[in-house]
């Protein structure tokens, strides 16, 4: 048993973050499963935002809310300080406030928009047997998500990292929406964005989201046919 436990779900782009920052300092840790739909009470007493993921550190406290973080900016700053190597904070102060924004914008607009629009839309109906809401994603694709590319793209300016020149918390937190996507539909179109669609290429490959991914592909695989055409 290890001493860290992530509790979650593994499509949660959240988690994901989580889980990457976990795989970057390599940090053994156990996974737990909790269904967002029928959050079980002793869940809820851990989260009390009733949200995905909380982590757990055993050697504080091994049960109820001894030990326990919800959020997961709160548990990657938590996991810096635990483990300082490699850093994923920048040093520089203006940097760091940089890679606190690009978290933010990601986690909270991209999340909103895109987490709803597209992922909700796709695969919460094959939970019920039902037909994935392709209007919706289509809609979200083309119409609500391209500012947000419109702003990463810029804000990338052909560099292969967000800050620093140096991979950081928002690369991990940027990738993990945008990975999200991916998995449904594919990058953002290269013609348009085409370092955002590098970026999701590199990220997709990098190993701190290789289990993540693997997980999250099986998961889908039974119930939905990818990359869902959005054309
Ligand atoms: N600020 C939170 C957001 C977490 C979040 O919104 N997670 C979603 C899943 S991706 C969730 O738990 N939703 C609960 C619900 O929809 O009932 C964090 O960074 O951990």
């Amino acid at each position: 048993m290890a001493d860290l436990v992530v509790y979650g779900t593994k499509m949660s782009p959240f988690v994901r973050k989580v889980e990457a920052v976990l795989q970057e300092k390599a940090l053994a840790y156990d996974f737990e499963a909790v269904n967002i739909g029928a959050m079980p009470d002793w869940y809820k007493e851990i989260s009390p935002l009733r949200r995905i993921p909380t982590l757990r550190d055993r050697t504080i406290g091994a049960d109820g809310v001894a030990g326990t973080i919800a959020d997961s900016s709160a548990i990657c700053g938590f996991l810096e300080r635990k483990c300082p190597s490699p850093a994923l904070y920048p040093a520089d102060a203006f940097d760091y406030g940089r890679a606190l924004w690009l978290e933010e914008y990601a986690d909270t607009g991209m999340a909103a928009t895109g987490g709803f629009g597209i992922v909700r839309a796709l695969i919460f109906p094959r939970f019920e047997g039902k037909d994935p809401d392709i209007e919706t994603a289509r809609d979200t694709w083309h119409n609500k998500m391209p500012r947000y590319f419109d702003y990463l793209e810029k804000t990338l300016n052909g560099e292969e990292f967000f800050v620093g020149n140096a991979f950081s918390i928002a690369d991990i937190a940027v990738a993990s929406q945008l990975l999200n996507f991916d998995l449904f539909v594919g990058p953002p179109d290269a013609a348009r964005w085409p370092g955002l669609a590098r970026f999701v290429v590199t990220m997709r490959n990098r190993p701190c989201f290789q289990a993540n991914l693997t997980a999250c592909r099986e998961t889908i695989a039974p119930l939905l046919d990818t990359p869902v055409a959005l054309t």
